[in-house]
């Protein structure tokens, strides 16, 4: 006999992933999602752990996908609101190594808050789901589920529901998957979700759903069942055991993979029946859709919209609609391809002008700086994601408001080492990112965070927050210290005048050396608050042989001349291009003395 073991969905889950090859598993717990996690743990050759709470643990397990590492992670459905943020732009950016979102839901509301269908977000983000229907499909799904991330660059959703995840059943144990390394290759235009580069993703996500719905139409996850009645159900997940079981002689479609439906074999079913019901828990989620097809169905008017099915329950509500008329047979519309947009042509005559940081902006010490240390910088939302776009290009990545700290815990963990640093403002910093500091440091997390604190929330025009204790009407009421707040976490964290570039070259170079997390707060009011001119730049005509070094910084005030380099008006004299120069032919003349 073959050999079985038997698991609960959720333990099946675990072990599914890991013959998959996920070697990274990070989740918050919730029921009925719980226990993947704690048997995650229990696997050799799967690194876990619990985060703070599910938009770290998404944030950090799509860094250990970006170092290249399958990685898993495990919320119950209330998790992913938690986590919608990165989840949604996930979409975007798309993966390296396969990522897998589980989300159990819990219909009924065992042990929630509500029973919200999760179902929902994986149309809304426009990804792939699976839903198993039993302990063995749990396993077997999450092969199918990294591979499909992998192929279609996108993360998964895996979506079960409290009967799945609690369930127990049979598995048979299949051979390890046999995983080629993958290496993580810089790509800004793919990482970083700055607009003009997310509205090119944007377009890719539309067309790979395409993509999707064709797989979704030859995938061997939605089966076509045979029966001997005039009578037809599609269903997914656990309600389709419910159905079978209710209607044994009735054809089925069984959805494995429900995102994106398969339109055609939907209308196969419609050739061999004259009545079809969807039997789903929660939303009619599948039953819109078809009925978007034009095709007559029996739905939520007969099976509940809220709580749990069961078999009688399926087999009481549909009952009086199979033997009742068969409606007349309709053929299903599909809907169109959707049109996609170009891109626009830039605007004839006109320069492209795309934007900078501005000149005097102490966020460009700072790349400047952290240049030399070669660590891949996940950077986060704010003016200092200007620093992605040329000339600077430093920034690996940006996901959503505060997710740099966990990217790069995620990307060392599963590297072993500091490949990566975290770039985040100040406010971003109070937003989000004192959790995932907080989770860097529990889950011990080696890395470099680099606070880049202007003294502002500059990006949305110059708004108060915790650390600055500016209030909207521009009154003082009591501000947060951030190296207090990090020493009081427990974290190693010094502030560096962001002005001084020496310092903040010799702060980083210090910090990269040591083992283990440490903050670096780079401190100097944004520009635009500090109107003043620091100095005055002069060009040496005679040492300038035009290197392009200043160039690099990407600073707006320098321009290219005949032979040299011309500082313009919009100088603000923070004399960073003096310090790149190696030739001494910038310098830095007092505002009175270059007047
Ligand atoms: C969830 C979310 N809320 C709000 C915003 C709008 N937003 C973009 S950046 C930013 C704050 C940036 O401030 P800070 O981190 O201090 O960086 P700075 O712009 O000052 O360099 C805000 C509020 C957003 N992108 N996402």
């Amino acid at each position: 006999m073959e050999h079985t073991v038997f698991f609960s969905g959720n333990e099946a889950i675990a072990h599914g992933a890991a013959r998959a090859g996920a070697r990274f598993a990070c989740g918050y717990p919730g029921t009925p999602s719980t226990e993947i996690l704690e048997t995650a743990a229990r696997l050799e050759g799967v690194h876990a752990e619990w985060c703070i709470n599910e938009k770290v643990a998404l944030e950090t397990a799509v860094g250990a996908s970006l170092a290249g590492v399958r990685s898993l992670v495990t919320m119950k459905h209330v998790g992913l609101n938690v986590a919608a943020d990165p989840f949604m732009t996930l979409s975007l950016t798309g993966v390296n190594a396969g990522l897998v979102v589980v989300s159990a839901d819990d219909p009924g509301m065992h042990s929630s808050q509500n029973e919200q269908d999760n179902r929902n977000y994986a149309r809304f983000a426009k990804i792939p789901m699976l839903e198993p229907s039993d302990s063995q499909e749990a396993y077997d799904f999450l092969a199918e589920a990294f591979a499909l991330s992998e192929e279609f660059d996108t993360p998964v959703l895996l979506r079960t529901t409290t009967r799945v995840s609690h369930g127990r059943g049979r598995v048979v144990p299949r051979v390890p998957v046999q995983l080629e390394p993958r290496e993580y290759a810089r790509d800004i235009s793919k990482y970083v979700m700055v607009p003009q580069y997310a509205r090119v993703r944007s377009r890719l996500v539309l067309e790979r759903l395409q993509a999707l719905r064709r797989r979704s139409e030859q995938s061997s996850l939605n089966v076509l069942e045979a029966g001997t009645a005039d009578f037809g159900i599609i269903a997914s997940g656990v309600a389709y055991t419910y159905a079978r079981e209710a209607f044994p002689k009735a054809w089925s479609l069984k959805l494995g993979m429900s995102n994106p439906l398969p339109y055609a074999k939907i209308a196969r079913l419609y050739e061999q029946v004259s009545r079809v019901a969807v039997v789903e828990e929660l939303d009619p989620f599948i039953e819109e859709q078809v009925r978007a097809l034009g095709l007559p169905v029996i739905g939520k008017e007969a099976i509940a919209a809220d709580g749990e099915l069961d078999q009688d329950a399926v087999a009481r509500a549909l009952e009086p609609f199979v033997t009742r008329k068969a409606p007349r047979r309709r053929r299903p519309v599909f809907p169109p391809a959707p049109h996609i947009t170009s891109p626009p042509e830039p605007l004839a005559g006109l320069p492209v002008r795309p934007p900078v940081l501005c000149p005097g902006c102490t966020h460009r010490s700072v790349y400047t700086a952290m240049r030399r240390h070669k660590l891949a910088p996940m950077g986060d939302i704010g003016c200092y994601t200007l620093g992605a776009l040329p000339p600077l290009l430093a920034l690996d990545s940006c996901l959503c408001m505060g997710s740099s700290i966990g990217m790069m815990a995620g990307f060392n963990k599963a590297l072993g080492r500091k490949g990566a640093a975290a770039v985040i403002g100040d406010s971003t910093f109070f937003h989000s990112g004192i959790t995932a500091l907080i989770d860097a440091y529990y889950n011990e997390a080696p890395g470099l965070v680099m606070v880049l604190d202007n003294r502002t929330t500059a990006m949305t025009g110059h708004q108060g927050h915790p650390g600055t204790g500016v209030r909207p009407d521009r009154t003082q009421g009591p501000a947060v210290d951030i190296q207090r707040l990090c020493e009081g976490i427990g974290v190693r964290c010094a502030t560096v005048d962001a002005s001084d570039y020496g310092a903040l070259d010799a702060a980083i170079g210090a910090e990269v050396d040591l083992v283990g997390l440490g903050v670096i707060v780079a401190l100097a009011p944004c520009v635009l608050t500090a109107p003043e001119k620091a100095g005055e730049i002069l060009v040496d005509d005679a040492r300038c042989n035009l290197c392009g070094l200043c160039l690099e910084i990407g600073c707006p005030a320098i321009a290219p001349a005949d032979a040299t380099v011309e500082i313009t008006d919009a100088c603000t004299g923070c004399a960073l291009c003096v310090e790149v120069c190696r030739r001494g032919a910038l310098v830095c003349a007092g505002v009175e003395d270059g007047a």
